[in-house]
């Protein structure tokens, strides 16, 4: 039974992949029947174990999927990067986008779509593991440390207002995104999702958070590694340095952009 919807024909569901055959399919059944009239877009970076083959296969037969297959490992954040440029040239209103491995609950996604306009309205609304409700489960002791500290290092650094700055499951609001100037973002891979919510905060973006449980994957195999946690603080290091970018089309300045609460 599907979930009651809170938006139609409005949401893209993003997924970047890489080598998650295992779990695509049956993540694809989940989006549909949580979200049944959101698109559906799969970056994939031409995995060895054919997901972007597949992925090509189900947008030839569904009109409401797209599949970009690129050339080679590019990293997570250009694939995000890539999907949110359709998502603005296509005219959604909200993108959102998923891991593909189950970690992020799909169960969750109605839910995302209608914390956009609760309150006075968000431009981003995170879903949260580490505010009340929220928490990891399956994780080792390392990988969650590692989590903590770089939640701690970008929140303080980049002075974002909340707890979870690095997971990647998200709902946007295209119409804030469409004011940054995508030119500007360093980062290709994982730091990427720091740097969105620096730039959406120059911007004067809402920032939301709603709690979920974050469950370690089930299949296959994280492609983080320790070279993608250095660049993080390099990437998060530099931002913070060089401040809030000049020609942020809203521009706001550094004091207005840290007074955005949730
Ligand atoms: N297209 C693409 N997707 C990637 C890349 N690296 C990771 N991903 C995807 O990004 C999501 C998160 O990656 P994952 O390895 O689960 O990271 P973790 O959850 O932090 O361990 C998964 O859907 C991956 O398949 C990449 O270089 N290119
Ligand atoms: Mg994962």
């Amino acid at each position: 039974m599907a979930s009651s919807e809170p938006s139609v024909n409005e949401t893209l569901v993003v997924t970047a992949t890489y080598n998650e055959m295992e779990s695509l399919p049956a993540l694809v059944d989940e989006i549909r029947n949580h979200l049944p009239h959101a698109d559906l877009m799969i970056v994939d970076d031409d995995s060895p174990d054919g997901t972007g083959r597949w992925a090509t296969q189900l947008a030839d037969r569904d009109p409401r999927v797209t599949t970009i297959v690129r050339d080679g490992k590019q990293g997570l954040g250009s694939a995000i990067l890539q999907a949110m440029r359709h998502a603005i040239d296509n005219s959604y209103r909200y993108m959102i986008n998923i891991d593909a491995d189950f970690s992020h609950p799909p169960d969750v996604l109605p839910r995302l779509v209608t914390a956009m306009d609760e309150g006075d309205g968000h431009d981003v609304v995170i879903g949260s593991r580490y505010i009340p409700g929220g928490g990891v489960s399956g994780w080792p002791l390392r990988r969650q440390l590692m989590s903590r500290c770089i939640n701690f290092y970008a929140r303080n650094l980049l002075r974002l207002p909340l707890r979870d700055c690095s997971g990647g499951y998200r709902c946007f609001r295209m119409a804030k995104l469409a004011e940054l100037d995508f030119d500007m973002i360093r980062a290709s891979g994982y730091a990427f999702h720091e740097e969105i919510l620096f730039h959406l905060r120059c911007a004067g973006a809402r920032l939301g958070e709603t709690p979920i449980i974050f469950t370690d994957r089930r299949y296959g195999q994280s492609k983080i590694n320790i070279r993608e946690a250095f660049i993080a603080l390099r990437v998060i290091l530099e931002l913070r340095l060089f401040g809030c970018p000049k020609k942020a089309k809203n521009d706001v300045s550094e004091e207005d952009a840290c007074s955005s609460e949730t």
